[in-house]
């Protein structure tokens, strides 16, 4: 691939509804979309940083401070022969996946493309509709949240989950536990708790949940396999999984016994195929996380969730969940068998609508060779 263009997009995008988490609350979406165009082609890719550093560490300016002087020049500088090689070509920066995964997204896209198919054949998936569920935000009650968890119910969506922060966690989880009644449930606490909350956890362990995802912090991995020895209910760990290797010490140590896979928080696909793989040769099920893409950032990962050891349902909800408009077409609709449709067409298979992208675009940046 002889890469002859890359440009950058800060975008912002209105949520349909406020989305509250532990850290903090979303109105509106800012991130970046990327075009890199390739031998010709182009491909599609978003960063999944926020415009605050409360998820991670990196933001909207610290990754296209990330993209525009380090990685974009090192991509420039001269072809690549494979998307698989994106990762150790970016070797010399440390960290900031998420900056690295947003131009490694888009090479997939011109890769695939180049190969005649689509993403998701091009990774060797394995199935055309990915199982979904939606993730609920921190509603202003515990009764408000029951009335969207039947919403989301009615709406066709056969996995719950909700988002949970100290004060009225056992109590929300009681509610949407009632309101769901026989639909899989389960909690994600974005790393609020400490290993002296175990004996809520243990109050949780009745409601019959899926999974806990991320109950205590990012770094605490050794006290996750504390808190996972005192319960029944699986620990899913999302904030801590940082690459394979992580992966891997998660699951020896009994850390966790399901991952959640985000691509942009471990560095790009060819990581987080490589987490996929670890996971499934130590038999832990795994799914695919979301961070309020659009449906750019949707349509990779629905992808990765047609990989086959993403056998349980992915935080990949309808175009319509989260944004009015959307800025790809066809939007993605919710299956009436609560999946969404694997796009057929070649790379990412959808037409990302120009005209939206630019009415949604705050500034933009483009380099050559
Ligand atoms: O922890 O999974 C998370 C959104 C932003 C940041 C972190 C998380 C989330 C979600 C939303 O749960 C999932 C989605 O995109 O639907
Ligand atoms: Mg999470």
């Amino acid at each position: 691939m002889n890469i002859e263009l890359v440009e950058l997009r800060h975008i912002r995008i209105s949520l349909l509804s406020p989305f509250e988490t532990s850290f903090g609350v979303t109105t509106d979406r800012e991130s970046i979309i990327v075009r890199v165009v390739a031998d010709g082609v182009a491909g599609w890719g978003e960063c999944v940083a926020d415009a605050e550093p409360g998820y991670s560490y990196e933001t909207v300016t610290t990754a296209w401070h990330i993209l525009r002087d380090f990685l974009i020049p090192e991509l420039l500088r001269a072809p690549l022969h494979d998307p698989r090689d994106t990762p150790a070509r970016f070797g010399r920066v440390r960290g900031h996946n998420m900056a690295k995964a947003t131009l490694e997204a888009a090479l997939w896209d011109i890769a695939a493309q180049q190969a005649g198919q689509s993403l998701s054949q091009y990774l060797g998936g394995a199935r055309e509709r990915v199982p979904v569920g939606v993730s609920i935000g921190i509603q202003p009650s515990s009764e408000k949240l029951a009335e969207t968890v039947r919403r989301y119910c009615a709406a066709g969506y056969r996995r719950i989950k909700i988002k949970i922060k100290p004060g009225r966690d056992l109590a929300d989880a009681r509610a949407a536990r009632h309101a769901a009644a026989d639909i899989p449930l389960m909690i994600d606490a974005n790393s609020a708790y400490t290993l002296a909350d175990a004996p809520l956890f243990e109050q949780m362990d009745e409601l019959d949940l899926l999974m806990i995802e991320q109950p205590l912090n990012c770094d605490d991995i050794y006290e996750h396999h504390k808190l996972q020895q005192q319960l029944r209910t699986p620990i899913c760990l999302d904030e801590s999984i940082h690459s394979a290797a992580d992966a891997r010490f998660a699951l020896e140590i009994g850390a966790c016994r399901i991952i959640n896979i985000k691509q942009g928080r471990v560095g790009g696909l060819t990581n987080a195929i490589a987490v996929h793989d670890v996971c499934r040769q130590a038999g832990a099920p795994v799914w695919c996380g979301g961070m309020l893409e659009t449906g750019i950032g949707r349509a990779l990962n629905v992808a990765l969730a047609s990989l086959p050891n993403f056998t349980l349902p992915g935080d990949l909800s309808a175009s319509n969940r989260y944004y009015r408009l959307d800025l790809i077409d066809p939007p993605f609709e919710l299956n009436p068998d609560s999946t969404l449709s694997v796009p057929a067409g070649p790379g990412l298979g959808v037409t990302v609508l120009q005209d939206r992208l630019d009415a949604v675009t705050l500034r933009r940046e483009t380099f050559r060779r």
